[in-house]
């Protein structure tokens, strides 16, 4: 018989819906046809897809699916391997079973569906039966099953709820001025998420750098989805009890923060744009004046000639040189806004350079790909080309040498007017060559790249400070991120808050937005709270609109200055809790604004978008970031006891309250067992403090380690082991507070510890240390001494409230254990 006829008389015996199936150009993976077991790899076939498990850890699991065999494998955002991992692989007529110490892997072989268990057996993730994986001709995604009451949370810098069910996501890194509070998608691509349903947790990573796609149960209850429109599906599953540890497990794939500099932990103040230079120097100085603590200050555009990069307007900027060496002098560093754009002029250097190093990017016709942005029309590096990344860091060097700390790269979407750049643009691609639906989103992230290694080769071991509007996951390796042009508005300021908590909870711990709003103006409640939130963001900087009004602390008034300034005067007494809790951030992703999911995650009332907001700063301040409009506050207080910042008073836990809300203090509670250390108030971080080191311990019932860290905050000299870390404990049943030895090489910048006990009794309080009365040792006093109406916050109004007992010590290394009587 003929073969058509065949197929003729086949296609009769068919239903009509597998008629269009075949036609529609859909495909599912299908059943398992083969199946190969290596050590911590499985690789599967199946009627149309190739598939390969990698075991990564006992507690990730990588699947990679292609209609055809599947590619080189490489990454830009993935720097970890797998790790030797012990597993049990076996297999039956109908199903694989991969076995770690803690995890379950389950395959079903007609057809291929995959199940995630925990090691007894409770599915974490599945499959969604019948929907698996599929492609539409180049488009791939796969369905998991929604389980009940399930929450999805992450997801990088997202719009909308905390609580992504019910939303659908798309990954394209866009410049979006002004964005409204759901729109999407804005500047950043994370394709991480994390699913909370029946006590359990798991992170799911799509590596795809296309343009993608997630579904929370937008379209109905049935899936979950994400998929992407064209490359491997290729996601890694993560499973740990604790959120906390699905981001670490999430960053020892995509990389870890580098200590920051510490001056960008200090306020920097910005504006579109601060020039000439005599208006740079009268910000400066006015700060100095009016006594706001100040690190930064930030050039946007029109430092440039005409907008072209790398180059000083020099009628504006006579002498950068000469001006970042005074601006030095008085504490402050220099931020230099970069955008990717280069000016096609002939005669212009960085121009010239870039074409006959040959690294811009271009059309198949070898033309150069051009596209309009603030200088006119511009070329655009390719930064996926090492060749690239290495013309971009020697045009660096120019600002290296005139003394300039930080650069802001904006613009790196990337943006052109118009905002559609072809797909037919080409990228060397580590010299594998790619189009630009594939490179569009880690464009950015390569941009970063370039700036942050170029920077470091510039300046001898310095600590480079890059920030970044946009990026692809593993952005923290090399930046901070803001997020762009927000609107000075109530609800923005509280998107920020989520925006920020979404990228801590994604791997990015080093983040801000503009503090006080891009567009448009604030009023001055809006302003106050803006600048007390931004007090506790992990980058603080005050940025707004080239036609919006002033936006500087005293802009809005006496009331409004001393809020603010309180507030950042607060910050830098925190310094020392803050930069340990960024070194917590380099060892294990820890990020410093922390959703409240990740330390109560089952808690449903930590979902309720009355409290979606509520953060904690670090692991110690519970924070209540309320608008500039809402007179009486929605609290809600998760299990424990907290202290009430400013006064010290004891709320107990597990508990919502209402309270009527000042504009002079934002809300924040301090945790049970905190251990907080912080510093005397200095102008800038080129100042010392006072050499007592104030640890703050507040009584409660749980044991607690803080790890405490300091080191020079600018050399990269800590990698070779100079910086000084010791574990401080609280033990509540112990009644002790015990210090480690000293780790590292680098001396305390405190010679003397002030302990002082919040919440502990009226009277004097006996202390021993290392087992000793005290008196019986002469670098310590023999009782605690009770301070009445102390703050912490260092405010000019304390609030009687607490009793609070203090000590002074030596800061010695050794270790070193103070027990009370209590
Ligand atoms: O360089 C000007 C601005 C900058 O101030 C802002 O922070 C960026 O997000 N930039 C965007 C260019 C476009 C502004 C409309």
């Amino acid at each position: 018989m003929k073969l058509n006829r065949i197929l003729a008389i086949a296609l009769l015996f068919i239903t009509p819906l597998q008629k269009i199936y075949a036609q529609s150009g859909v495909k599912q993976t299908g059943n398992v046809t083969a199946v190969t077991l290596s050590g911590q790899q499985v690789d599967i076939t199946t009627d149309n897809a190739f598939i390969k498990l990698t075991v990564y850890s006992p507690t990730i699991v990588r699947v990679r699916m292609d209609k055809q065999k599947l590619g080189d494998d490489f990454s830009y955002a993935v720097i970890g391997t797998p790790a030797k991992t012990r597993v049990s692989v076996d297999q039956t007529a109908d199903e694989i079973n991969i076995n770690t110490d803690s995890l379950k892997v389950n395959i079903k072989k007609q057809p291929f569906l995959v199940t995630f268990l925990t090691p007894g057996g409770e599915v974490i993730n599945q499959d969604e039966p019948g929907l698996t994986t599929s492609w539409v001709n180049e488009s791939v995604t796969t369905y998991k099953h929604m389980q009940e009451n399930e929450h999805f949370i992450g997801l990088g810098e997202k719009t909308g709820p905390l609580d992504r069910k019910g939303n659908a996501y798309t990954h394209w890194n866009s410049d979006t001025y002004a964005y409204t509070t759901n729109q999407d998608p804005i500047y950043s691509t994370i394709p991480f998420y994390i699913g909370v349903h029946h006590q359990v947790n798991y992170g799911i990573f799509f590596d795809n750098t296309w343009q993608s796609d997630f579904n929370f149960g937008a379209s109905n209850n049935r899936f979950s989805s994400f998929g992407a429109k064209g490359g491997e599906m290729n996601y890694y599953f993560i499973y740990h009890t604790h959120i906390a540890d699905i981001i670490r497990s999430y960053t020892s794939l995509t990389g870890l923060m580098k200590m920051p500099p510490l001056w960008s932990l200090g306020y920097q103040q910005n504006r579109y744009s601060y020039y000439p230079e005599t208006e740079v120097m009268r910000i400066a100085e006015t700060l100095r004046e009016k006594k706001i603590p100040a690190d930064g200050i930030t050039l946007d555009i029109h430092y440039m000639d005409k907008y072209k990069v790398f180059t000083w307007d020099e009628s504006r900027f006579p002498n950068p040189t000469s001006m970042t060496k005074k601006l030095g002098d008085m504490g402050f560093k220099v931020t230099l806004i970069v955008d990717p754009g280069v000016k096609v002029e002939k005669g212009y250097g960085t121009y010239e350079r870039g074409v006959k190093d040959d690294i811009f990017a271009k059309y198949p016709d070898g033309s150069y790909y051009t596209g309009q942005v603030w200088p006119g029309w511009c070329h655009f590096p390719d930064f996926t080309n090492p060749k690239g990344r290495a013309f971009w860091a020697n045009e660096l060097k120019k600002y290296a040498s005139e003394g300039i700390s930080g650069i802001w790269n904006d613009m790196n979407e990337f943006s052109t007017w118009g905002q559609k750049a072809p797909d037919n643009i080409l990228f060397n691609y580590e010299g594998k060559g790619a189009a630009h639906p594939q490179v569009h989103n880690v464009y950015g992230l390569e941009m970063i790249r370039s700036s942050y290694e170029g920077y470091k080769a510039a300046r001898e071991n310095k600590r480079p400070f890059i920030l970044t509007r946009s990026g692809y996951a593993g952005l923290q390796r090399y930046a901070a991120i803001w997020t762009g042009d927000n609107r000075a508005e109530n609800d923005h300021m509280l998107l920020g808050v989520r925006l920020l908590n979404s990228l801590g909870l994604s791997g990015v711990p080093f983040s801000g937005m503009d503090v006080g709003g891009f567009t448009g103006g604030a009023s001055p409640a809006l302003y106050a709270r803006w600048m007390q939130i931004g007090a506790f963001n992990p980058y603080m900087r005050n940025h707004s609109g080239i036609n919006s009004k002033a936006s500087e602390p005293w802009a809005y008034g006496e009331e409004v200055l001393e809020i603010t300034r309180n507030y950042i005067n607060l910050r830098y007494r925190l310094l020392p809790y803050l930069y340990s809790s960024f070194y917590e951030a380099t060892q294990n992703g820890s990020p410093i604004m922390r959703s409240l999911t990740i330390d109560y995650t089952h808690d449903e009332n930590v979902y309720n978008s009355l409290y979606e907001n509520q953060y904690m700063f670090g692991k110690a301040f519970l924070v209540f970031p309320f608008d500039g409009v809402t007179n009486y506050g929605k609290l809600y207080f998760p299990q424990g006891k907290w202290y009430n910042l400013y006064n010290g008073r004891v709320q107990q836990g597990n508990q919502k309250t209402a309270i009527d809300l000042g504009i002079s203090k934002l809300p924040a509670y301090v945790k049970e067992s905190s251990i907080i250390p912080m510093q005397s108030l200095v102008q800038n971080t080129t100042q010392t403090p006072a050499d007592t080191l104030y640890l703050h311990v507040y009584k409660g019932s749980i044991n607690n380690k803080f790890v405490y860290y300091e080191d020079d905050g600018a050399s990269f000299n800590y990698e070779k082991g100079e910086y000084y870390k010791r574990d401080i404990s609280y033990n509540p049943t112990k009644k002790s507070i015990s210090f480690s030895r000293v780790e590292g090489s680098a001396k305390s910048k405190f010679n003397n510890i002030k302990l002082i006990l919040h919440g502990f009794k009226e009277d004097s309080v006996p202390v021993k240390i290392n087992g000793r009365a005290s008196r019986a040792n002469k670098d310590f006093q023999s009782l605690m001494v009770p301070i009445s109406r102390f703050d912490p916050t260092g405010f000019s109004n304390p609030v009687e409230g607490e009793n609070v007992q203090s000590i002074v010590f030596r800061n010695s290394s050794e270790e070193l254990t103070v027990t009370y009587q209590d």
